[in-house]
């Protein structure tokens, strides 16, 4: 009996760490081109045990208008950076934006999971955005960084990834 327990809960540990619970992802799959999108990004788990004290998010080239939600027991953290290619926002030319956003605070538990959220205004280009994390805790750190490899490979620190889709498909989606 007691042996068939410690299978099933093995099981399901493996599905869960397989899924979504697993990782620091992205609870939006899509958004639209040329649209403001809420991006929250779930941490679901610490560092090998340890409880997670910062998030790092590092916003794409192409990402501009970065607007973090603050947090209660979190302090927020921008860097802003250089664009190599000027954007124009209210008919003002943009030359820098922010470029990392990081939460510090908790520490949340390993038990536990949060979210991290962050309002940006996306490319006017569709395609697949990767969105690079560095995940500290009170002991080690997690670089969630790994874009795709070759087909069938899987990568064990997977970026979080949001597919932009075209504007003018969008339409049609309702
Ligand atoms: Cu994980």
């Amino acid at each position: 009996m007691k042996k068939i327990l410690v299978f099933a809960a093995a099981a399901a540990g493996a599905l869960l760490s397989a899924q979504v619970y697993a990782h620091v992802t992205l609870e939006q799959a899509t958004g639209l081109a040329a649209s403001y999108q809420k991006l929250t990004f779930r941490v679901g788990h610490g560092c090998d045990g340890s409880p997670t004290r910062a998030v790092t998010v590092m916003l794409p080239e192409s990402v501009t208008g970065a607007k973090p939600m603050p947090k209660p027991g979190w302090k927020i953290r921008t860097v802003e950076g250089k664009l190599s290619v000027p954007v124009e926002s209210h008919g003002r030319k943009i030359t820098t934006a922010v470029r990392e956003v990081t939460w510090s605070g908790g520490p949340l538990e390993d038990a536990y999971f949060d979210e991290f959220t962050v309002q940006v205004k996306l490319p006017a280009e569709a395609g697949k955005l990767y969105f690079k994390i560095v995940q500290e805790c009170v002991k080690g750190s997690m670089a969630w960084d790994e874009l795709p490899g070759e087909a069938g490979v899987k990568v064990l620190a997977p970026a979080p990834v949001l597919n932009v889709l075209p504007a003018e498909g969008a339409a049609h989606q309702h």
